[in-house]
């Protein structure tokens, strides 16, 4: 349910149940989970590219695994979230590669807010954004909330919440929700030329980067002047720095080993 392939350094994984609009049942939740968690052990991955087959990029929860229909006590969806969706959105944000989505159509429910909570996120043009849980009674997961109110501000975020309308990419970049909207038939390209040329970066010093950028989100000006003095001084003793600098004084590309 989801295609991994690792080339150049980007593990790029593919979420694969097309005809369901890549909507999460719990295979798809553990194959992802397994994916990033590869992207954290192997030292060959240098940086990951999320995106999805076929018309859409994730549709979400998949809502015909628990029918009411059927009878049965009411599922207990904060498990679902504490199993599934969250040590999930805990790991993208943990791991000190860059993360790439390339939102190939329309990202729905937790399949937006999973795109959210990617480093660097291009759509393609006809993509949509949608916040769909209001039409099934539900409040936004996967860190939506969390994300819309930060990036966007409260109204902004209430009113895509409130009402699901869709966000097409455009906008979405307009907003500063993800980087940029492409051509449909560039997306993948585009994306994949992102990631590669993150993976052959100093991935030491991105994966510090983004850690430094995240842990902004609660820290005050003093106390993240601390931690990017910390993080320099680590930086600074990366192999991926002498051959920076090195790189520049000669006048040629620098050759980072991401150490
Ligand atoms: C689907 C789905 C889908 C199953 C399309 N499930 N089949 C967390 C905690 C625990 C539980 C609850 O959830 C969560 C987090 C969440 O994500 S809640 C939000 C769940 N997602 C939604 O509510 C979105 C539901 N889908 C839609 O509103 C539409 O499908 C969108 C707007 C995404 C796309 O619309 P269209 O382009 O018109 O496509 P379609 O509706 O015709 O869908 C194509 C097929 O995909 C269709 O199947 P069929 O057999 O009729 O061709 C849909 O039934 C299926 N599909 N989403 N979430």
């Amino acid at each position: 349910t989801v295609l991994q392939s690792l080339n150049a350094g980007v593990l790029q994984l593919t979420l694969n149940r097309p005809d369901k609009l890549n909507s999460f049942n719990e295979e798809m939740h553990l194959a992802l989970r397994a994916g990033i968690q590869r992207a954290h052990d192997d030292a060959e991955v240098r940086a990951v590219l999320l995106t999805g087959s076929g018309r859409g990029f994730c549709a979400g929860q998949d809502l015909g695994d628990r029918d009411p229909r059927k009878g049965g006590p009411a599922p207990d969806l904060g498990h679902t979230l504490d199993t599934f969706y969250n040590p999930t959105l805990r790991l993208i944000r943990a791991l000190e590669k860059p993360v790439v989505c390339a939102v190939n159509g329309v990202a729905a429910g937790a399949g937006a807010n999973i795109a959210f909570a990617c480093d660097i996120v291009l759509a393609a043009r006809s993509a949509k954004f949608i916040q769909a849980f209001a039409k099934i009674g539900l409040v936004p997961d996967a860190g939506g909330t969390w994300n819309l109110a930060r990036i966007l501000g409260e109204p902004r975020a209430k009113a895509l919440a409130l009402t699901a309308e869709p966000l097409p990419a455009e906008k979405a970049a307009d907003w500063g929700l993800i980087w940029k909207a492409v051509e449909d038939a560039d997306l993948l390209a585009e994306a994949t030329a992102l990631a590669s040329s993150l993976a052959a970066g100093p991935t030491l010093g991105l994966g510090l980067t983004k850690r430094l950028i995240q842990a902004a989100a609660t820290t005050s000006l003093d106390e993240q002047l601390d931690l990017e003095r910390d993080c320099q001084r680590t930086a600074g003793r990366s192999a991926d720095y002498a051959e920076g600098v090195t790189a520049f004084l000669e006048k040629r590309k620098p050759e980072f080993r991401g150490q």
